[in-house]
């Protein structure tokens, strides 16, 4: 039987290309369902959303093996579907419920999954990069032959951890695809004004890491150049750098009024979305119908409608556990607290910052 190529990219089955597609659509309408029940009020807290960024961790992780490890930021609701996270599991982390895959105690920016090897979901900026070293080393001294994948934002590069973890994987040759998501911002700050050198993948040198840039816009090259770095990482040559150069199409957080960049130079990324270029590139090859981008649509869609039935079904966390997991003794921070003081302190209103 010959099996049809995805004309997007020849070493690649049709089949393939149409998966990646689906899960970057996937990604895309959970996270607007995530934007809908937010205004409503039913997602509380920060919400990150990765719009425009989805061929990335699409791309990325349709490179890795099963038992190889994740460890994210907080924009991560996108690389925990496509680990396998069910999306009722991570809308109901969203909620807060004790049905959530952190059990209701992380939110959007704390999703954990270890079953599935996905270490977070880390709010510290930088916060990824010594976990990911202390999970590569403990394979390498274990002779476990896994990689973990550690991502993380044109941000972290400016924090001290960036540099510690990458020195520390490159002098013991650790299993780590160190992945920044160059979206050029940092919450504000676009990346000509924290960083002296601006081209990321040139940092690799600095400690003797083999590093690339890649479209981040282009789900088939980011997995097609992340397959290639894991070949060299799995083969025991050490870390790898990749740096994907890609965009995020709404706010930083859910609000933030945007005057750090022009509303022309998002319309710009805006005509490159990761969704609509490979859409194109199976149409242009006649790989794709109308009918079947109706059924892929159809599909993600009754998963979203399920896992919001998971997230209002889900239960509360009873009261009672308000102090479980808490490392401080059980006398003293309950003491002289009433019922009614604990319920109101648990209704949070809406933070007015951004973490
Ligand atoms: C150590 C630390 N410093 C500052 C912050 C506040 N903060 C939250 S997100 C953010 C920007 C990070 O940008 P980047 O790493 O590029 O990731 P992006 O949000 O663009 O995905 C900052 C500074 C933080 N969470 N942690
Ligand atoms: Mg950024």
């Amino acid at each position: 039987m010959v099996i049809p190529k995805c004309a997007a990219r020849p070493d690649c089955t049709r089949e393939h290309g149409l998966e990646l597609l689906y899960q970057m659509i996937r990604i895309r309408r959970f996270e607007e369902k995530c934007a809908e029940l937010y205004s409503r009020g039913k997602i509380r807290g920060f919400l990150h959303l990765y719009i425009g960024e989805e061929g990335v961790a699409v791309g990325a992780l349709a490179a890795l093996d099963e038992d190889d490890a994740i460890v994210a930021t907080y924009r991560e609701h996108g690389q925990a579907l496509v680990r396998g996270i069910p999306a009722g599991e991570i809308m109901a982390e969203m909620y807060g419920k004790a049905n959530g895959c952190s059990r209701g105690r992380g939110g959007s920016m704390h999703l954990f999954d270890a079953r599935r090897r996905f270490f977070g979901g880390n709010a510290i900026v930088g916060g990824g990069l010594p976990m990911a070293v202390g999970l590569a080393l403990a394979d390498k001294l274990q002779k476990r032959e896994r990689a973990t994948v550690c991502i993380f934002g044109d941000g972290a590069v400016a924090e001290g951890a960036f540099h510690e973890s990458l020195n520390l994987a490159a002098l013991w040759k650790l299993p780590v695809l160190f992945l920044c998501e160059n979206n050029l911002y940092a919450m504000g700050t676009a990346i000509e004004r924290h960083q002296s050198q601006t081209d990321i993948a040139q940092k690799g040198a600095n400690y003797g890491i083999p590093a690339e840039a890649v479209d981040g816009m282009d789900v088939l090259a980011v997995e097609q150049v992340s397959r290639l770095a894991l070949d060299g990482v799995r083969s025991g040559a050490g870390p790898f750098l990749l740096e994907a150069r890609t965009y995020r199409f709404r706010a930083h957080s859910m609000y933030d009024a945007e005057l750090y960049r022009s509303k022309d130079e998002v319309e710009q990324w805006k005509r490159r979305d990761p969704i609509a270029f490979l859409t194109a590139r199976l149409r242009e090859a006649h790989q794709l119908s109308d009918g079947e981008l109706a059924a892929l649509e159809s599909r993600v869609a009754a998963e979203i409608d399920e896992a919001v039935a998971v997230a209002e079904g889900g239960p509360w966390e009873p009261l009672a556990d308000l102090t479980k997991d808490v490392y401080t003794p059980q006398s003293t921070v309950g003491a002289g607290i009433t019922q009614a003081t604990r319920a109101s302190r648990n209704a949070v209103s809406q933070p007015q910052v951004t973490p």
